[in-house]
């Protein structure tokens, strides 16, 4: 499967070109609309389509669209700049196969998304042998979102609500070469926390604190001491929503913590890169 996002006026327009392209070959993953301000006073809509094509069926840009409906942008110099401040990072340890990746965080810190990402960036590579699971049992909506990949590309996806139901659930799908675990977003002070520290001592997994680069660094700061010995690693989300000054005060406080992924794009087939194997 290959994932790609069109962007256009309508989206039964977009959807009329697909069918046209791609007949009952590919899926929409998940639609968003939005506005578009030209000299900041006419607005107009757009609509942007995230789709999963089955490769064989795939067309080139050109053969499917009148008009261009992707539009690539040009992120180069946010890209460099994310190049050099991973340069100077440890390289996480290799990721044994069958070993669960639980990406754990602050609320809203950008874990379902960046599971998202990596599972597109995954299947995109080749790999396919992923399983799913989701502790995230307060938030349907992440349930559903995750589900809705599984299913394109027949991923077992797995819902656990108690500790030891996840620590069975590792073991049960062991076999696969990639689990990606989602949890609740937690806070320092709140019962949550507790409960996600049952999880994460339930099972041998490897630990990714889902980080907020835009967060404060105070805020970083807390929630690095009040995680400390659970985590493994960071997956670093927003960093487009950061400036280069900021990077390079965030890197002298993650400094000691192998870096696993990063992303700067909302979007989930844009903006990310996965520095584990
Ligand atoms: N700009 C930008 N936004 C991002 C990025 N990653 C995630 N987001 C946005 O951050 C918001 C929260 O993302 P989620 O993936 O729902 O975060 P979460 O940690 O799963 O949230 P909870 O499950 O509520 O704890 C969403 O609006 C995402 O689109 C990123 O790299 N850049
Ligand atoms: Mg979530």
């Amino acid at each position: 499967m290959k994932v790609k996002t069109y962007k256009g006026k309508s989206l039964t327009g977009i959807i009329e070109q697909l069918n046209k392209a791609f007949g009952n070959s590919y899926a929409i993953l998940s639609v968003n609309h939005r506005w578009r301000w030209k000299f900041f006073i006419f607005p107009s809509r757009e609509v942007e389509v995230v789709v999963g094509i089955e490769e064989k069926k795939e067309k080139s840009v050109q053969e499917f669209a009148q008009e261009p409906l992707i539009q690539v942008a040009n992120y180069e110099p946010l890209e460099r700049i994310i190049e050099n401040f991973l340069a100077s990072f440890k390289k996480p340890p290799p990721v044994d196969e069958g070993k669960a990746l639980v990406f754990f965080g602050p609320t809203g810190s950008g874990k379902t998304t960046h599971i998202g990402k990596t599972y597109i960036d995954l299947v995109s590579s080749g790999l396919k042998d992923i399983a799913v699971m989701s502790c995230d049992t307060f938030r349907l909506g992440a349930i559903e979102q995750l589900k809705i990949f599984c299913g394109v590309v027949d991923t077992p996806f797995q819902v656990v609500y108690e500790p030891e139901e996840f620590r069975d659930m590792v073991e049960f799908l062991s076999g696969h070469k990639v689990i990606l675990v989602d949890t609740p977003g937690v806070s320092v002070s709140s019962k949550n926390m507790e409960e996600l520290v049952k999880f994460l001592n339930a099972a041998e997994t490897v630990n990714i604190f889902t980080l907020d680069a835009s967060k404060e660094l105070s805020v970083i700061k807390k929630y690095l001491e009040a995680f400390n010995g659970m985590i493994d690693g960071i997956a670093l989300t927003k960093l487009d929503e950061v400036d280069e000054a900021k990077l390079m005060e965030l890197k002298q406080v993650i400094e000691d913590y192998p870096v696993y992924s990063v992303s700067y794009r909302q979007n989930l087939t844009e903006g990310f890169r996965r520095l584990w194997q």
